[in-house]
């Protein structure tokens, strides 16, 4: 074979591989709000920023053969979307004292190039080093609580509401709106003030809810965590009695067409468009769920929680919801669960806290896997603010934490503690009677620009999520 003819034979080759070698990746983060989603990226983006440096990843399997060359921060893809603020996270755990960064309210993104050695000689002989594009995306699992409403026109979701209301903590915190919605003539013409001050009595009692009695499962979403639609007339509407949202109106200028449009409107622009604009586009989703607050809020707040993260796991069972297969064609092929914050119980409770959130997912994960979705479970710290140690406790060692705890960010003295065991399945009445769970939340260690941040198993979680995508 003549030179020109290998030459180009070998610049086809080229091209291929760039081609082949140059991938893109959309990883969703989503969970209820508190459930780690930020400290998780920030860890996540840290991790992988360290690059080769980065010795604390030996579960993923790119790292442990020293095939991860290293990453950098590029640009993201659309420029509409709010930035994940990775950089205000790490001056939050640097500063002295470290603090966790702060909560955040809609959808950011961030876009990371990765760079490594492919497993395949072929690739390697032709010297080339590939790139993995890896957007990551955080929401709040919130909005996906509002997919049911599709389903609905205004008059069943008053029915809905009026049937939540059965709850009598619900019914009582709900006393103020209903009874200022009970003095609206809903045939008459609309009076757009008086609507805008029942809407927020409305949200101010989603807001009590999730505030006094722990409940995550709120509907409409948006109305807790807004983002871009605070004040906007889409969010101003809320529930009336059922009876009356069925009755017929001939005013098109009425309260009750008005309500009707508005939450015709919700479900059109902002229900659907989450769907049409984000969820499509995702490849792989990690759902992050705190099973430790709640155990520590009590049975109510417990059961509300397994209530909304299977509500959440609906959005993943394309099949079922039909609509959602017609409507928005999703992609995801991967998904991970995670009970996060492990580091708040010590290491041998990590496997129950595993099997205690299967069993809270277990519904929705039957649905996601008949879809075909690949899924898997894992107990992880995105940020390790403990370490584990012995304490004795009447006259025996135990496994123990050591931390500072945030109620000691004044004067910085750690605490040893045991927090007690986690079940390993849904908590029966006797663990609510005895409350063998003390959970109490601790400042984040200490973070330095020279090494990555402290974790438990975010690297298993890496395998899982893009693990693959290395070959
Ligand atoms: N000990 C420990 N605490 C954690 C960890 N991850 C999160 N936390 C705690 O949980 C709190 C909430 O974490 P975030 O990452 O802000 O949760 P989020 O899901 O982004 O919450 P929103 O932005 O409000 O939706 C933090 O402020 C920490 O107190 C972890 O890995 N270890
Ligand atoms: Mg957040």
């Amino acid at each position: 074979m003549n030179h020109s003819r290998l030459s180009s034979i070998k610049r086809k080759a080229d091209d291929l591989a760039k081609l082949s070698m140059n991938q893109h990746l959309r990883l969703a983060v989503t969970g209820l709000s508190g459930a780690g989603k930020t400290a998780f990226i920030t860890s996540l983006v840290n991790q992988l920023l360290m690059g080769a440096e980065n010795h604390q990843l030996p579960l993923w399997q790119l790292a442990r053969e020293h095939r991860f060359l290293g990453a950098k921060r590029i640009p993201q893809p659309h420029l509409h979307l709010a930035s994940f603020d990775y950089q205000g996270g790490i001056d939050a755990l640097q500063s002295q004292p470290p603090c966790w960064p702060s909560p955040t309210h809609g959808v950011s993104e961030i876009r990371l190039k990765l760079r490594y050695t492919p497993q395949s000689l072929f690739w390697r002989k032709l010297n080339h080093s590939a790139t993995l594009n890896l957007d990551i995306v955080d929401y709040p699992g919130e909005w996906l609580l509002d997919l049911p409403l599709l389903n609905m026109n205004y008059a069943q979701w008053c029915e809905h509401i009026a049937l939540s209301l059965k709850d009598s903590r619900k019914a009582q915190l709900a006393e103020h709106w209903q009874s200022l919605a009970q003095q609206l003539d809903i045939q008459q013409s609309a009076n757009e003030l008086q609507i805008a001050d029942i809407a927020k009595a409305y949200t101010e009692y989603l807001h009590q809810c999730k505030r006094e009695l722990g409940m995550h499962h709120i509907q409409p979403g948006r109305f807790v965590l807004p983002g871009e639609l605070a004040g906007a007339p889409v969010l101003a509407f809320f529930p009336i009695s059922p009876a009356l949202a069925a009755a017929k109106t001939n005013n098109k200028d009425s309260t009750l067409t008005l309500l009707n449009q508005r939450f015709e409107y919700y479900k059109e622009h902002v229900v659907k468009q989450f769907y049409q604009q984000h969820f499509v586009k995702f490849d792989r989703q990690i759902v992050l769920v705190d099973c430790l607050t709640p155990l520590n809020s009590g049975h109510d707040s417990f059961s509300d929680m397994q209530l909304a993260v299977n509500q959440i796991l609906h959005s993943f069972n394309y099949g079922q919801s039909g609509i959602l297969r017609r409507l928005f064609s999703p992609n995801i092929d991967k998904l991970l669960f995670a009970a996060t914050k492990a580091d708040h119980v010590t290491p041998e409770q990590h496997s129950h806290l595993v099997s205690l959130l299967s069993e809270v997912v277990a519904e929705g994960k039957r649905h996601v896997k008949f879809e075909g979705i690949n899924t898997s479970t894992v107990a992880l710290a995105s940020i390790k603010a403990t370490q584990t140690g012995k304490a004795q406790l009447n006259g025996e060692s135990i496994n123990a934490l050591k931390g500072i705890l945030q109620s000691d960010a004044n004067n910085q003295q750690p605490t040893t503690l045991f927090p007690g065991e986690v079940p390993s399945s849904l908590p029966k009445q006797n663990f609510w009677q005895q409350q063998g769970f003390e959970f109490s939340p601790f400042q984040p260690p200490q973070a330095n620009p020279y090494s990555a941040l402290p974790h438990i198993r975010i690297d298993q979680a890496i395998e899982f999520l893009l693990g693959d995508k290395f070959k």
